[in-house]
């Protein structure tokens, strides 16, 4: 695996913050925990790949909204809000000169990556109906990526899909014990495409958001150990190496999660 990441904007400050109580953020702080976040990605993944930071765009290190990576095909994703149209120009074209097949999606397609959840295992892939997300996106990703069943779920609270879900493995998937998580959990709960999957809740919003840089190791952010407790133990069951970051407090402050600040590539590409 390798990964793409993007520095953090001088003006990160002003990033967009709906979802958490208004606090201002320490960017020098963000530098830092920024900085944790790659050099643990660094120690577990081939090639950590940055993008310089784009100061006109204050949310551009939160890169995965701005493309999807499914195999070796690159889907550059036209973000949900106005002000961060555009960053995802420079990701296309690092993605491009890696030498995957770059497909867009057009108007009136507006999707930001952090509602995309690929299901390990599987060719399912869930796509959040959110503030940010809609319908037209799942039809073009669908139609960009035939051999996979492109599926959209309502996302009635909270930004983004996996903002509070994410897939641990082929058997598990991870939803914060919240509102925005338990609303999740019943519109899953319909989806006869995820019968096979275990559903855990972990109490924190944050925790629930679990980064995989390879299919034997787990990112996850500290500060709640009571869901540390819990991701230790299901990452002990399944074999699986658990690794802990320090939480990234400021770029939570601008509701990002822990899997929006890198884009994976499989290995192939
Ligand atoms: C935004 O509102 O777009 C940013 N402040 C946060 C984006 C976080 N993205 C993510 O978790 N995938």
């Amino acid at each position: 695996m390798r990964a793409l990441v993007r520095g953090l904007a001088s003006t990160f400050a002003d990033a967009i913050c709906i979802e958490s109580p208004v606090q201002p953020i320490d960017v020098q702080l963000a530098q830092q925990q920024k900085h944790a976040y790659v050099e643990l990605l660094k120690s577990l993944v081939h090639e950590v790949i940055e993008i310089p930071a784009d100061n006109k765009h204050p949310d551009s290190c939160f890169i995965e909204d701005t493309a999807v990576v499914v195999g070796r095909t690159a889907i550059i994703a036209r973000p949900g809000a106005a002000s961060r149209l555009g960053e995802e120009v420079p990701v296309a074209e690092a993605l491009q000169k890696l030498g995957l097949e770059v497909k867009r999606l057009e108007a009136p397609a507006t999707l930001d990556g952090g509602d995309v959840l690929q299901l390990p295992g599987t060719n399912l892939i869930l796509v959040g109906l959110s503030k940010r997300t809609n319908a037209a996106s799942v039809e073009q990703m669908q139609a960009h990526l035939p051999n996979h069943r492109v599926v959209g779920v309502s996302v009635d609270h909270g930004l983004h899909l996996k903002s509070p879900l994410t897939a641990l493995d082929s058997t598990t998937l991870l939803l914060a014990d919240v509102e925005a998580g338990r609303a999740l959990a019943s519109r899953l709960a319909a989806l006869p495409e995820l019968a096979g999957f275990k559903r855990v809740m972990v109490p924190d919003a944050v925790c629930a958001n679990v980064l995989l840089p390879s299919d034997r190791d787990v990112i996850m952010q500290t500060g709640c150990p009571e869901s540390e407790a819990v991701l230790e133990a299901l990452c002990l069951d399944r074999g699986l190496a658990l690794h802990k970051l320090p939480r990234m407090t400021e770029f939570v402050k601008a509701d990002g999660a822990l899997t929006c600040c890198s884009i994976l590539l499989p290995e192939a590409t």
